[in-house]
């Protein structure tokens, strides 16, 4: 039951179908798969089935699309009852956390999000293709413990290198830990960018979160 579950979610992603994915999201909820489960191991296999396929040339932009819509569509079931089902109140501390100039991707970073919230962290997600400039100046005023920023893109990697010196440069490099992530990223890349961390998946985000805000 479960595994077949988890398949017809894959599959809904990876043919675009929005209403299968709502459908199969809210079936998983009802049949008790962990709602984290169902994402990773059934909306994201689809649609990096999708990613795949498109960068062998086999898929076109608006597969991509579809691919990306539906697995946001099945998203909006599942990570409500993701942060509802851990909801503490007291704040673990603050996370900012978006996208960096000239990507929009969202999916990863909103899953990050989401489950730090579920661990009691106060999140502000300042969305996506986020001008460096502007997350130095949302830092300034919202203060957050750790900005976490995302990018999926090889070409928009050197805009987390951008937030990073322009923090330097606003003298606010001290006052924030600076954490990447996103399909390109890589430890290597965190370390010479002069990220205090990088995780390459949302669970091991919520740990290394909470290592920066214990140390
Ligand atoms: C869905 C998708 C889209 C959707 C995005 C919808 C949305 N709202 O997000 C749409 C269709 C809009 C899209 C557009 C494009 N895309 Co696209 N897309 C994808 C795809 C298939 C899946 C990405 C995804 O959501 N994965 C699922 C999530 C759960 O995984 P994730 O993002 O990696 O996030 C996890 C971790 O990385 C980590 N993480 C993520 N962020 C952060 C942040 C922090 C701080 C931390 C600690 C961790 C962390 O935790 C997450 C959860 O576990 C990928 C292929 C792939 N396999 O990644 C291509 C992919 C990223 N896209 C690609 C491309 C080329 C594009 C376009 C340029 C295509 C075009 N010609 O227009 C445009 C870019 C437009 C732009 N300016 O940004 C390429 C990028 C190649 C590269 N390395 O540069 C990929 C790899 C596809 C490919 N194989 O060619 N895309």
């Amino acid at each position: 039951m479960t595994s077949s579950i988890l398949e017809s979610l894959k599959t809904a992603v990876s043919e675009g179908d929005s209403e299968k994915s709502v459908e199969f999201a809210k079936k998983a909820l009802e049949s008790d798969i962990p709602p984290l489960d169902a994402i990773t191991n059934g909306l994201a296999k689809g649609v990096k089935e999708v990613g795949d396929l498109f960068s062998e040339g086999e898929a076109f932009l608006v597969e991509l699309v579809m691919a990306g819509d539906a697995m946001k569509a099945g998203m909006s079931v599942l990570l409500p009852v993701i942060k509802e089902s851990k909801a503490e109140m007291i704040s673990a501390g603050k996370v900012m956390i978006g996208t960096v100039q000239g990507d929009i991707h969202s999916i990863g970073k909103d899953i990050v999000g989401t489950l730090l919230e579920a661990d009691g962290f106060e999140v502000l997600n300042v969305g996506e293709d986020v001008q460096s400039e502007a997350f130095v100046e949302k830092v300034k005023e919202h203060k957050p413990d750790v900005l976490g920023l995302s990018s999926l893109l090889t070409a928009t990697l050197p805009a987390q290198k951008a937030v990073i010196e322009q923090l330097k440069v606003a003298g606010l490099r001290g006052d924030v830990k600076v954490i990447i992530g996103g399909a390109p990223t890589t430890q290597e890349w965190a370390d010479e960018i002069g990220a205090d961390g990088w995780a390459g998946d949302a669970v091991s985000a919520v740990s290394l979160v909470k290592q920066l805000v214990k140390g």
